[in-house]
């Protein structure tokens, strides 16, 4: 390298701005001393961390390699195309694009290129697990579209494929959606891409929280049945934060104009030389094992769950989460949240399906093990946090906090995340 590295500098920072330096050394402590249980996120390396930090943030490039409209991206455009061969060598894609900035900003990006507005989609209802992009009213998604959901049958709380044949049958929608944010067990695609093929529908995969799985090999690809799969790359992926879609060829013009110029600008170079990163990282044996070890935790942690008294929706999961209900323990999903966070226990009230409750207090609880794996926690561990989810969610008066507090930092002592220099483990 002939140019010195110039990168993050925290001490400048410390210096010239205590204020925002606190804020990023109290989000680090918050990190090292809870459990981190959200299923959508995940400790990202240093490796990510110092590309995301670099100087490729200055730059604009609106256009592709090769196909710029700034004069100066030649430097930038390599990094660009290091991660599409990344990602399609990762996915066995035909095509990919990195530049959108978020999974919503993916989504948007594939509705452009397939739709107009007032057409008609079918998607799994948010309530079922599905996703806010999915036809929410509140999204533009459900304001600009005519959004028809689907959603998983009562008894086993799995997708209802006959429903989703049926509403296809009926309203030949121009796009059928599967994926969402609170879906425990495997999706299948063959099932999807048969019911698309009948009505001549668009099949759109968003894969948005199991695609790190997918590229681990711990879980089956959607890649090879999907016109098009958009994802995030910050969850059990462990990237920057940041949206991609990887389609096939047939579509990869429509999708490259979609994402610019019709739904974005300029690409952030930074994130996308860091989803590179990522991609490198996720081709290794090392990140295959680890997400093997994502859903023996999930599982564990699940079962572990079950015997606290919790119902795990749709019998466990496949996945790197699970869904509780916790009805029967008579606590709702948003004290269940608020007692668990005073102990250090991060997780998210969660609606379950046909929940009698609405959304902001819930019958449920989401949890996930992305991060507690990045850790390097295994099953052992599940049984001690599900122990003291258990015992956080009944202590109605908080006289256990302290208890709980104690066995998360136990834990979290163990297992630390982001270890100082010089720790190895
Ligand atoms: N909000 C994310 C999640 O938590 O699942 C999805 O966008």
């Amino acid at each position: 390298m002939s140019t010195p590295y110039w990168g993050p500098d925290f001490d400048a920072l410390a210096a010239f701005d205590p204020d925002i330096a606190g804020v990023v050394t109290d989000e680090l402590d918050r990190l090292r001393s809870g459990l981190q249980l959200i299923a959508s996120e995940n400790f990202t390396s240093p490796a990510v961390l110092a590309a995301l930090g670099s100087t490729l943030s200055n730059k604009y490039a609106e256009g592709y390699p090769g196909r710029r409209y700034y004069g100066g991206c030649e430097v930038v455009d390599r990094a660009e195309e290091i991660g599409i061969a990344r990602a399609k060598e990762l996915f066995g894609a035909e095509h990919a694009n990195l530049q959108p900035h978020s999974g919503a900003n993916a989504n948007l990006a594939v509705y452009g290129a397939f739709m107009q507005p007032g057409d008609t989609f079918l998607a799994m209802a948010l309530p079922h697990g599905g996703h806010l992009t999915h036809g929410a009213k509140v999204s533009f998604s459900g304001k600009w579209f005519n959004a028809v959901p689907y959603g998983v049958a009562e008894k086993t709380e799995h997708i209802d494929y006959d429903q989703v044949r049926d509403l296809a049958r009926e309203h030949r929608p121009k796009m059928i959606i599967c994926g969402g944010s609170a879906i425990p067990r495997l999706i299948d695609f063959p099932v999807f891409r048969e019911i698309a093929d009948e009505v001549g529908a668009v099949l759109m995969v968003d894969a948005a929280h199991f695609i790190g799985l997918v590229a681990g090999k711990a879980i089956p690809s959607p890649v090879p049945y999907a016109d098009v799969v958009t994802f995030t790359t910050h969850k059990v992926l462990r990237g920057p934060r940041g949206g991609a879609i990887v389609c096939k060829a047939e579509h990869a013009k429509a999708i490259d104009k979609a994402a610019f110029p019709m739904m974005q600008g300029g690409p952030l170079m930074h994130a996308v030389a860091a989803k590179a990163v990522n991609f490198k990282e996720c081709l290794t044996p090392e990140y295959q094992a680890y997400t093997r070890q994502v859903v023996a935790n999930a599982q564990a942690l699940t079962e572990g769950l079950a015997t606290e008294g919790l119902r795990p929706v749709a019998g466990g999961t496949d996945t790197h989460l699970a869904l509780l209900d916790l009805q029967e323990t008579g606590v709702t999903g948003v004290d269940a949240e608020t007692r668990c966070g005073a102990a250090g226990i991060v997780l998210n009230k969660n609606a379950i399906p046909f929940d009698p409750q609405p959304a902001s207090v819930a019958s449920g609880i989401r949890v996930g093990s992305p991060a507690v794996t990045t850790q390097g926690m295994t099953e052992s561990d599940m049984k001690s946090i599900a122990s003291l989810i258990g015992t956080a969610i009944r202590d109605v008066d908080g006289s256990r906090t302290a208890e709980v507090a104690a066995g998360v930092r136990e834990l979290v002592g163990a297992h630390p995340a982001y270890p100082e220099p010089g720790r190895t483990s």
